[in-house]
């Protein structure tokens, strides 16, 4: 099948910058980009063509950090934490991950997916092309593969690549209390070689309320073994050097960052590990301790930018929300931030086909009805009206 979409202005996002071409055609075949650039030097249309009537196109939108498979309702705990209650009183009361992990634990795959699919329209509805889900409220290995498989399952539904992510090690669940090693032990002897086939890529939750350094290094070094690329949660709450134990280990990305310093920053840009930033997390938290954005500029660290929805920190289906939250709250420009959505948050999936528009990539594209490419970061939520391509198919068009 072929298909030309003219009339365009391209932010192809290769290069530096917006990569913008005026007066731009983009057209493509089978799924896959075969030419994007300028009118004067497109090739003679045979397929149906698109006139975009000049509105801008951008590579398909990659949110590359949630926790959208889930199930379970945290608004209550929510309307505690803003009562006073603290994490602690929370947890007590059955509370905080343990409770989304419960729900979880009780919801079949099925009706995993069937609770999942709403907020993955609801990203897809703003341009969303690609999407990482990650496991880590099931906590066993067979609820953990439960999480993965729906997660997976998600693609077929709607056609959308989901990059899946084993974080067996989110938290520890109540039956190992006072044992963490061995439930790590559980994580590197069982769910990583279970989750073969089933996940992309392992995570962790480096954190004092989470498992430690040492912990941590002991599931990347399994990941590593079983052949699985590494991304970490790191230095959401506090500074333990995480983000420079993922970069040792090569990890696709590191992510929150609040609490990272220059140390982590160039050992992340040695690595190539990508900082993964969540506004939406760093909001609802009402956190205060702002990542060192200017360290990563100064160390050329590529930022990304996701929602990170997870019903107790981000419970947001927005990516154009966390833009203008990127941009408001860690001071983005609206293009580092739209970088963020497309070029690095592809590279923070290791995913090499997708993220800019090019000759020989995939055919995912948005064409949106506004002004500016800044207008994409600009707004505070709202409805973008439009136009989505996922592999070369036209999964809606504004009127
Ligand atoms: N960091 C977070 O912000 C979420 N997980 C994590 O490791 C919180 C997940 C939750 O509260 O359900
Ligand atoms: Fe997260």
């Amino acid at each position: 099948m072929e298909r030309t979409w003219t009339n365009a202005r391209l932010a192809t996002m290769a290069g530096n910058g917006l990569g913008v071409i005026e007066d731009g055609v983009v057209a493509a075949r089978d799924g896959v980009i075969t030419y994007a650039g300028p009118r004067a030097g497109a090739p003679v249309a045979t397929g149906e063509s698109v006139d975009c009537g000049g509105r801008w196109i951008t590579p398909g939108l990659i949110d590359c950090h949630t926790h959208l498979v889930h199930a379970g309702d945290r608004s209550g705990e929510w309307a505690m934490r803003l009562a006073g209650a603290s994490y602690e009183e929370i947890a007590r009361a059955g509370g905080g991950i343990v409770s989304t992990m419960r729900a979880t634990r009780a919801t079949s795959e099925a009706d995993l997916v069937a609770i999942a699919l709403p907020r993955l329209d609801a990203l897809l509805a703003e341009g969303v092309t690609t999407i990482e889900i990650k496991s880590g409220y099931g906590l066993t290995v067979a609820d953990e593969l439960k999480m993965l498989r729906a997660a997976r399952s998600l693609d077929d539904q709607r056609r959308v690549r989901v990059a899946t992510t084993l974080l067996g090690a989110h938290a520890l669940p109540p039956e190992y209390a006072g044992r963490p090693d061995d439930y790590v032990a559980l994580v590197t002897e069982e769910m990583i070689p279970a989750a073969n086939g089933l996940a992309d890529a392992v995570d962790a939750f480096c954190e004092g309320i989470g498992f430690s350094p040492e912990q941590t290094g002991r599931v990347l070094a399994a990941a590593r073994q079983a052949g699985l690329s590494v991304k970490l949660h790191a230095e959401q709450l506090s500074a333990l050097h995480g983000a420079s134990l993922a970069a040792s280990f090569g990890a696709l990305s590191a992510d929150h960052l609040e609490y990272a310093d220059e140390a982590d920053a160039k050992a992340m840009a040695a690595a190539g590990t990508v900082a993964v930033l969540l506004p939406g997390a760093f909001y609802f938290m009402r956190e205060t301790k702002l990542p060192p954005v200017d360290l990563f500029r100064a160390h050329h660290v590529p930022i990304a930018i996701a929602t990170d929805c997870n019903p107790g920190t981000s419970p947001t289906t927005s990516l154009p929300l966390m833009l203008n939250m990127a941009c408001i709250l860690f001071r983005l420009s609206p293009e580092e931030a739209l970088a963020g959505v497309t070029v690095h948050a592809a590279r923070a999936l290791g995913l090499t086909d997708r993220g800019i528009i090019a000759t020989g990539l995939r055919a995912d594209l948005v064409c949106w009805k506004i002004a500016e490419p800044a207008e994409l970061a600009y707004r505070i939520g709202g409805d973008m009206n439009c136009g989505v391509v996922r592999g070369g198919r036209v999964a809606q068009w504004p009127s």
